[in-house]
Parts: structure tokens; sequence; C-alpha cells
């Protein structure tokens, strides 16, 4: 049988997602062909452009109307987070398997409707997969089959990081995920959402409570002006004035997890020189181990229980044929990137779709990070946990 793709944007997602469906066919054998049948933008010409680029066979202006065709079985959803939830649920009422960015909403409530529709498509055998697509880079998956095994005992510690610093530049103009009616949040939800989801991957343990603090450093922007947004995607607008940025350029949060460990979380775009820096270190009574998507063919273990002496962080080449996905690029030591994690994760969907199994990540999974970051939004709201020193105390009190 045929799988026949629709994708739904075509911005920078969309780039990363059309390599996916090109490569996944032809490095892993899949159970299924795969068409890219059609790619769905609001721009003509825009999209006819990205369709040639990218080798999608057809180019479309009205998602709706492709979703009700016949020949489509998989909606792939790349476009801004407001568009998410009633994208995601006419597709699967309309019967087609879904592949929805993250995060998979911009509210709640939205991500609950979502996760409610991909049960009710489930019980019909149509499937629902949201796309953190750092669980498939063989590194991070190699964190979690390490803690599952025991290698860190019992997790005590998390400390996770995602850094960006394309908003130092306050001459940066307001881009959509500036904006919080398309974008929902801001660091928070782009890349916070991403190290929220690995610690819950990797630990098996879910973030039970958050407490932490967003902020918005440079709080207006020039408008943007038509032509090629910060990450490719087309943009349209006068170029003129300055607007309101409405959404967090700076998340931190401490998190405590459901087997009462403590987790601190940073995700900014104001982080100086750091341009994708996503690091996430577990420690635990018998181990510890950290990743570096700057260094992402490793990961690092600390084997606590090794005489003394003898003990230090050992780098793993995450590389060998053993390892997931491997053996169907190249031989030991010759490195994947970042594109990578699409192909694994078109590769996935198919795979769980022929099977008949729900692909991983769920949307219920989605819609636990989406709680997250509410929460977290919730807490620096309510900014309970200041306690501010008296500048006048007297020395030594
Ligand atoms: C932009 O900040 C972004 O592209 C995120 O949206 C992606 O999820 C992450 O992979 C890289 O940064």
């Amino acid at each position: 049988m045929t799988l026949r793709v629709a994708m739904i944007g075509h911005g920078f997602m969309g780039a990363a997602h059309s390599v996916g469906w090109r490569q996944a066919p032809a490095v892993f054998d899949l159970p299924d062909s795969v068409e890219m049948a059609v790619v769905v933008g609001r721009t003509a010409s825009a999209v006819a452009a990205s369709a040639a680029k990218w080798g999608w066979a057809e180019s479309a202006t009205d998602w709706r109307e492709v979703i009700a065709r016949d020949d489509i079985d998989i909606v792939d959803i790349v476009t801004p987070g407001d568009s998410h939830a009633e994208i995601a649920i006419a597709a699967l009422e309309a019967g087609k398997h879904v592949l929805c960015e993250k995060p998979l909403a911009n509210t709640v409530e939205e991500a609950e409707a979502m996760a409610d529709a991909a049960d009710r498509a489930a019980a019909r055998g149509v499937r629902a997969m949201v796309g953190f697509t750092y669980r498939r880079t063989p590194a991070v998956t190699l964190l979690r089959d390490l803690i599952a095994d025991g290698a860190v005992g019992t997790v005590r510690q998390v400390r996770a990081a995602y850094l960006q610093d394309w908003l130092v530049d306050a001459t940066m103009p307001l881009a959509w995920r500036l904006q919080k009616e398309h974008a929902g949040s801001g660091a928070l939800g782009d890349i916070g959402a991403h190290i929220i989801d690995m610690t819950q991957f990797v630990t098996g343990l879910e973030v039970a409570a958050v407490s932490g603090i967003v902020d918005t450093i440079v709080t207006q922007r020039p408008l943007m002006a038509s032509g090629t947004g910060l990450t490719g995607e087309a943009t349209e607008g006068s170029g003129a004035g300055f607007g309101e940025v409405t959404v967090d350029d700076v998340a931190l949060f401490t998190g405590r997890l459901s087997n009462g460990a403590l987790a601190s979380f940073e995700a900014t775009r104001f982080a100086t020189g750091r341009k994708n820096a996503l690091t996430i270190e577990i420690s635990g009574d018998k181990g510890a181990l950290a990743f570096d998507l700057e260094d992402l063919n490793a990961v690092q273990y600390y084997d606590n229980t090794a005489p003394q002496g003898r003990q230090g962080f050992t780098k793993i080449l995450v590389t060998d044929a053993a390892h997931p996905y491997i053996a169907a690029w190249w031989p030991a030591g010759h490195m994947l990137g970042y594109e990578h994690g699409f192909v694994h994760q078109a590769k996935d969907l198919v795979d769980a779709i022929v099977a008949g199994a729900d692909p991983q990540p769920t949307f219920r999974d989605g819609l636990r990070v989406q709680r997250v970051l509410a929460a977290v939004e919730s807490s620096s709201a309510q900014n309970s946990g200041w306690v501010h020193i008296d500048p006048r105390a007297p020395e030594g009190h």
C-alpha cells in the first residue's frame, strides 16, 4: 500500500519534515511506501515554490479541501500553534492519521480537545503523533534506555536548558513566534516544551509541580516586512513601525518530578552566543548521564559504582549499529545531524500506522507538556516565589 501525505504549512519546520518524508523511504525498509502528495500554504506562488524545491507532487492553498480528499492518508501539521487544534481535529475526524508539530497547541483547552479527538480516532484505527523530534536522536533514546536499565539508579536531580540567542538583536522583527495569538507562548512553548518532554521521556517520570518565572526582555519590535521571515517563512507586512511582543523571551523554572526529584529548566532566546544549545543532565545515586545537542552523537556517562580513583564521565559515541536507527545509516563513527530526527520520525509514524499501534509521543503526551507550560505561566503570574531582600537591613542580619 502507499501512504499519501499532505503537509499543511511550509516554513522552517515544513522544510525539516519534507526532508524526513523524502529520506525515510530511501533509508529505511518501510512496510508501506510513502508519497509526498501535496503541500498546503496560504500564498499560491510561495507554496508552489516549496513543492518544487522539496519534491511534493502538488501544492494547494485550502487545507480543508485537501483534508476532504479521499486520496490523502496522513496530514502533517507544521503551521503556527494557533491552527493546530482546528486542523488536527478536522483531519482526525476525516479519518486521516495526523502528525502535529510541538507544542501540541496554544492552550490546555485546545490540547485536551485534540487528545480527546485522538482517542476517538484511535478507536477507529486512526493514529495521532506529536512532533517532539529530539526523542528520535539515537543518543536521547540511549539516555532513556540506560535510565530504564538502572544505569543512574534513582533519579535525584535533572538540570535541563535550551538556549538560543536570535532575539538578542533588538532590531529582530516581530515574527509570529513573538505573538501570543499565533504562538501561544514564546521561549517557554517553543523550546521549553522540548526540555520538558525530554525530561519526562528519558526519566519515565512526570513533571508534577513547577515554580517559575517568565519574562519579556525586549517588549517592542519592528513590524515584519514582506519577504522571508527568520526561519524561511514567507511574510507579509508593511515593515513600518513597532509592535508589542506578547510572549515571553525567557522562562526559568524548577520542577518537582513524580518520584520527588527536583529539576531545573531554562528556556531562553537571550543566551548571547548560544544558537540552539540544548543540554540535559540526570543525576542519580548510582550514576549520571549528560547530553548536549551540540554534540548529538554522544552521551556522557558517569558510573558512580566504579572504584574510587577510576571514576569519571565517559563519552559513549552513539553511532553503532546496535543503537536505534543507525544500522540503516552509516558505519560506526559517521555522524548524524539535526535532520535525521525528522527522518526517524517519519519512519516511526509509518511503522506505527502499518502495525496498527499508537505512535509515540501521543497527543496525551503533548497535553501533559501543555499542562506544564500552563503551570509555569500560572506560577509566574502569581509571582509567589519571590522573597525580597530588604536593602536597608543592617549588616550582619
Ligand atoms: C525555533 O526556535 C526552533 O526551530 C524550534 O521551533 C524547534 O522546535 C527547535 O527544533 C529548534 O528551534
